[in-house]
């Protein structure tokens, strides 16, 4: 299931998940395989990750999956992937569909004119590091990179004319007041079709609009009379359904507006202080491809952590993540896929080409969700480096011509010298006091100094977001001496890090602990930084989801910090 409620009543959609044929093909140039001769030994779920399964585990290279699909009659359709790593060029009965770069957000192909019946779908799969054909997904970032369909997959039969895209924006809190952006296309010939719109079983509108062929969109402002808002603490939500001509989209929306103002985030005019973890998808035996009941438990567990906040670090989530956030209130900043890069990929046209489609992917999946609230890109890039300002400032045009109504923001681990604080709403800094350098007790000194260095660079009118800060610990090494990687030098450090930020120093509006849960690290991380176990081991749960002795220290001080005044 790729929703939590139905999207659409007339259109025929068919879930294309389960088990898929599959081969291992290796390390061969896709150009040279023969889709007809492919010996398919094996099988493999859709959604999932072939590496994580330990026959194929650690292994990469070129793959291929199949599975017969059933088109009704003669029509348009449009398949629709979630997410496939890291590359794949999609073939229907033999017949190349095209090709999509990039894991972790959302794409699709049309088939037209196929005849009514069975067909046969393969999809070459590659998770091998390719920085020429997957420029997003390079071997030195700390988290492993799995491979394969890792998002549900679904059929949609499109027909002659069909709706597109909605954007619903929030124009006005009170009364509430909501702006959409309807996208259709029509095939055959211009027509007057019925366009009507109901929030929760109400009717909103109903009217005849004339459709020319071809691409098209229209703009509605609508009064939502009686809707409740959206909020943290009371995440209310509302279904608008759609209907246009023989087409029809359900979406469910939040009403909320999100701002930065001076010193503060502020959700519906009230500032609100972000405390909360970065997480990664991941689980061992699922890798990226994260079922229904892992996403639930992770939401289950930061609520009980007391978060009201998460950061999807370092790719656009999984919509279905999205969507237990939005029902949770738990707010999201939601990034587009990246870590660590510098002049070279910044300065490289096709490099800022992948970001730009991963940045429009991901809006185009995330941006009707009310849960999300924060815009970010490019994890600790060089951001302190002239010649890297210009792939900065394209990116983050880009995002705010796409959407103008959420901050913008980027993790910068160059708070002393950086110089691009300045094209973005909240300042994010990522910092390692008393792991990579300093002790525990210096930590005070270097938030301060790091503080004033912004200030002083002019930032001072921003808000502030410390996005990672957090410690190694081995789950279930205990120590005397608390000593570095035991659980009770994490615990220590993030106690000293909280009572500091919010306690004593009051300046940040928001905290993001490095990290959730245990991840496995990419190979070459692992091998350059010592990764024990192959892990970065900064989860407050391990990779199984266990609670490290840092879990109920947080969950305390999350719990008294966003306790409401009495
Ligand atoms: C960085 C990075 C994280 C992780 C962390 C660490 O800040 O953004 O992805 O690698 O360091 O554990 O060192």
């Amino acid at each position: 299931m790729s929703s939590r409620y139905p999207r659409h009543d007339l259109r025929y959609v068919q879930s294309l998940d389960g088990v898929w044929d599959f081969a291992f093909l290796g390390d061969i140039d896709p150009d040279s395989v023969a889709i007809e001769g492919i010996d398919f030994t094996d099988s493999m779920p859709v959604p999932g990750c072939f590496d994580a399964a330990p026959r194929y585990a650690g292994r990469r290279g070129l793959t291929a999956y199949r599975r017969r699909i059933y088109l009704p009659d003669e029509a348009t359709y449009r398949l629709v992937f979630d997410a496939v790593h890291h590359w794949c060029r999609l073939f229907l009965d033999g017949v190349l569909l095209g090709e999509h770069a990039g894991g972790f957000t959302r794409f699709s192909f049309d088939i037209q004119g196929h005849p009514a019946g069975e067909a046969e779908l393969t999809a070459l799969v590659d998770n091998r590091f390719d920085e020429q054909r997957s420029p997003l997904h390079l071997d030195y970032y700390d988290w492993y990179h799995y491979g394969g369909i890792t998002r549900p997959v679904t059929l949609h039969r499109l027909g002659n004319c069909w709706i597109e895209s909605l954007a619903v924006d929030v124009a006005q809190l009170d009364p509430p007041e909501i702006h959409l952006r309807l996208a259709y296309h029509r095939l055959d010939e211009p027509a007057r079709v019925p366009l009507s719109i109901s929030l929760d079983g109400q009717e909103l509108l109903s009217e005849d609009i004339d459709l020319p062929v071809g691409a098209g969109s229209l703009e509605r402002r609508l009064r939502l009379p009686g809707a409740s808002l959206w909020s943290p603490e009371q995440p209310n939500l509302h279904f608008l359904y759609l209907r246009l001509g023989e087409d029809d989209l359900r979406q469910r929306i939040g009403l909320r507006q999100v701002r930065a103002e001076g010193r503060q985030i502020l959700i519906n005019n009230r500032p609100i202080r972000l405390l909360g973890v970065n997480r990664h998808e991941f689980h061992p035996q699922f890798g990226h491809a994260l079922p229904d009941a892992i996403l639930a438990q992770d939401v289950q567990l930061l609520c009980d952590l007391g978060c009201n906040f998460v950061r999807g670090s370092h790719y656009p989530q999984d919509e279905r993540f999205l969507d237990l956030c939005d029902e949770a209130g738990l707010c999201v900043w939601v990034e587009a896929t990246g870590w660590q890069h510098h002049a070279q990929h910044l300065t490289d046209p096709r490099f800022i080409q992948a970001q730009l489609t991963n940045i429009e992917e991901m809006v185009a999946v995330a941006r009707n969700h009310p849960a999300v609230i924060l815009w970010g890109i490019l994890n600790e890039s060089q951001s302190h480096d002239p010649d890297c300002r210009p792939g900065y400032q394209a990116l983050l045009g880009r995002l705010r011509e796409l959407d103008s109504t959420r901050p913008l923001t980027y993790a910068t681990c160059y708070p002393f010298h950086d110089l691009c604080l300045d094209l973005v709403d909240v300042v994010s800094i990522n910092a390692y006091p008393g792991w990579y350098h300093d002790e525990i007790e210096d930590i005070p000194a270097f938030i301060d100094q790091v503080v004033a260095r912004v200030e002083e660079m002019g930032h001072g009118d921003k808000p502030f977001l410390l996005s990672e800060i957090g410690a190694d610990a081995i789950y279930g090494w205990r120590d005397w001496r608390q000593a570095r990687w035991s659980e009770a030098y994490q615990a220590a450090l993030l106690d000293k890090v909280i009572r500091y930020l919010f306690v004593e120093r009051q300046r940040f509006c928001g905290l993001g602990i490095w990290q959730f849960c245990d991840v496995r690290s990419a190979e070459m991380v692992a091998k350059i930084l010592g990764r024990p176990r192959g892990y970065n081991n900064k989860g407050i749960v391990d990779e199984y989801r266990r609670p490290k002795q840092a879990y109920d220290l947080v969950k305390g001080w999350f719990t008294a910090l966003n306790r409401p005044a009495e």
